[in-house]
C-alpha cells in the first residue's frame, strides 16, 4: 500500500463530509459567564498537580466570544460540516432543571452558533457530552449514579427541544473510555476517580444513556441522524507467542469491545465481564436492550495503534496486558505511534464485526510542537503529511467497501488539551493565547486547498 499518493476530494463521494471537530470546555472559555454553572472539570483544574501546565478552562480560545470568526475560518477551509459540543452546565447549571433550573443565556449562545454555522453553509455536528459534567451531578456521584441517566435524557431533552429543528447530526457521546476509565478509574481526567468498578458502573451509565436518549432525539429532531463516537483502537499483539496473543485479545475487550459489542447487540463481551469480576457493573432488566437501540451511523475518533503483551502480575490491570512500545516509529509529541495502515486496519475490523450502517471519522489529528516564526507562519510539515497520509488510508477503506461517509479533522484550533493543559497543540489553526490571534498552519492550508480541489 502506498501513502503517497495522497487522492483529491474528487476522488471521494460528492456527499462526503468533511469537517472539522472541536470541543465545548476546550474552546469555549467564559467558563463564569452568563449563568454557568461549575464543571468537573472546572473543578478538576482547580486542584493542584491535575493539570500539567496549572492551566483551565476560564478563558480557552475564548471561543464563547470569538465564535464568528472562528466560524469564518473554518468556512475559510471550505468544509461543509461543524462538529461541536454542548456544556452541559451552561444550559443546566446545577445539572438539572429542579436543582437550577435552565439557564436561559446559555441555550441562547447555542442558538446564535447554530445558526451561525447553518448561515455559513457549515451543517452543524451536535455532541451532547464531551467531558463537563455539571459538578452538581458529580457530587450525587456523577456517572456511577443512575441518576445522572435521568439527568442526561432531561438535558438532551432540552437541548434538542431547542435546536433540533436545526441539527440534523447528534452524538450523544463522545468518546466513552475517556470519560469513564480515564475519569473513574485511571484518576487522569476529572473527576480523578481511581477505582475500577466506578469505571465499569460509569460506563454502564453513559452507554444506557445514549441507548435511552435515542428516541428523544428523534422526537425532537425529526429526520436527525443520531450516532455515538468511540475512540477505538487497531491492537497487535507484541509476539506471536500464545501468551502475548492472548493478551492483546483481553485487552481488546476492555478497549474495544466492551463498548461495540453492547452497542450492537451482543451485550457485555463475556471474556472481558470474567476477568472484571467484582469490578463488573451492576445491569437491570432491559439495560442491554436499551443500548443497543439502533443507530444511524457509528462515529469513530482514531489516533494511534496498540501493541500488547502478556503481564501475568495483573500489575496493568484485570486485562493481565501491559502496552509495548514498537521500537523506530515515528511518533506524534504525545508519543502516539503514527499509524495510517491502522486506520484501514481499524475500518475494516469494525466494518466486517460489526456492520454499522455509516461510519464516520468524527475525530483523527496530531499534536506537534508547533512553532510561529516571526513572518507568522506555522510549518507543521509533520502534521501535514499525518493529514495527508490518513486521508490516503481513508481512501483505501472506502475503496475496500468499508461505508465511511465523512472525515472531520481534530480540531479546528489549538486548545485545551485536558490535563496536559495548553501544552499540546492539535490544532490545524494556531491559537496565540495572548492575543487570541488565529493563524492557519501549513496543515490547515493544505487542508483548504484539498477541500476546494
Ligand atoms: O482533545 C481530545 C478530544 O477532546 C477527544 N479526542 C482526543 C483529542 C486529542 O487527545
Amino acid at each position: 500500500m502506498s501513502f503517497h499518493n495522497t487522492p483529491q476530494r474528487h476522488d471521494f463521494p460528492a456527499d462526503f463530509c468533511w469537517g472539522v471537530s472541536t470541543s465545548s470546555f476546550q474552546i469555549e472559555g467564559a467558563g463564569q459567564e452568563d449563568g454557568k454553572g461549575e464543571s468537573i472539570w472546572d473543578r478538576f483544574c482547580r486542584e493542584p498537580g491535575r493539570i500539567r501546565d496549572g492551566a483551565d478552562g476560564l478563558v480557552a480560545c475564548d471561543h464563547y466570544h470569538l465564535w464568528p470568526q472562528d466560524l469564518d475560518l473554518a468556512r475559510s477551509l471550505g468544509v461543509n460540516a461543524y462538529r461541536f459540543s454542548i456544556a452541559w452546565p451552561r444550559v443546566l447549571p446545577q445539572g438539572t432543571s429542579a436543582r437550577g433550573g435552565v439557564n436561559e443565556a446559555g441555550l441562547a449562545f447555542y442558538d446564535r452558533l447554530v445558526d451561525g454555522m447553518l448561515e455559513r453553509g457549515l451543517d452543524p455536528w451536535c455532541t451532547l457530552y464531551h467531558w463537563d459534567l455539571p459538578q452538581a451531578l458529580q457530587d450525587g456521584g456523577g456517572w456511577t449514579s443512575r441518576e445522572t441517566v435521568a439527568a442526561f435524557l432531561e438535558y438532551t431533552d432540552v437541548v434538542t427541544r431547542r435546536l433540533g429543528d436545526r441539527v440534523k447530526h447528534w452524538i450523544t457521546h463522545n468518546e466513552p473510555w475517556c470519560s469513564c476509565m480515564m475519569s473513574y478509574w485511571e484518576g487522569v481526567h476529572a473527576p480523578g476517580g481511581r477505582s475500577l468498578a466506578d469505571a465499569m458502573q460509569a460506563c454502564h451509565h453513559v452507554l444506557l444513556s445514549h441507548g435511552q436518549a435515542i428516541p428523544l432525539i428523534r422526537r425532537n429532531a425529526p429526520g436527525a441522524q443520531v450516532g455515538i463516537t468511540l475512540s477505538l483502537h487497531p491492537i497487535t499483539s507484541a509476539t506471536d507467542s500464545a501468551e502475548d496473543l492472548a493478551a492483546a485479545r483481553r485487552h481488546d475487550g476492555l478497549r474495544n469491545r466492551w463498548f461495540l459489542d453492547p452497542l450492537f447487540g451482543r451485550g457485555y463481551p463475556a471474556d472481558t465481564l470474567a476477568l472484571l469480576g467484582d469490578a463488573a457493573p451492576a445491569v437491570q432488566l432491559g439495560d442491554l436492550a436499551d443500548i443497543a437501540t439502533p443507530t444511524d451511523f457509528l462515529g469513530v475518533n482514531y489516533y494511534f495503534p496498540e501493541r500488547v503483551a502478556d503481564d501475568p502480575s495483573a500489575s496493568h490491570g484485570p486485562m493481565r496486558a501491559r502496552l509495548v512500545e514498537t521500537a523506530g516509529v515515528e511518533r506524534t509529541a504525545f508519543g502516539w505511534e503514527v499509524s495510517p495502515p491502522g486506520l484501514v486496519d481499524l475500518l475494516a475490523r469494525v466494518h466486517r464485526d460489526y456492520a454499522p450502517p455509516v461510519i464516520q471519522l468524527t475525530e483523527n489529528g496530531s499534536t506537534f510542537d508547533d512553532v510561529l516564526t516571526p513572518e507568522g507562519r506555522v510549518h507543521d510539515a509533520q502534521r501535514l503529511s499525518y493529514l495527508q497520509r490518513h486521508l490516503t488510508a481513508l481512501k483505501q477503506a472506502l475503496d475496500a467497501g468499508v461505508p465511511v461517509k465523512g472525515y472531520f479533522a481534530w480540531s479546528l484550533l489549538d486548545n485545551f488539551e485536558w490535563a496536559e493543559g495548553y501544552l499540546r497543540r492539535f490544532g490545524i489553526a494556531y491559537v496565540d493565547y495572548a492575543t487570541q490571534r488565529r493563524i492557519l498552519k501549513d496543515s490547515g492550508l493544505w487542508y483548504g486547498r484539498f477541500l476546494k480541489g
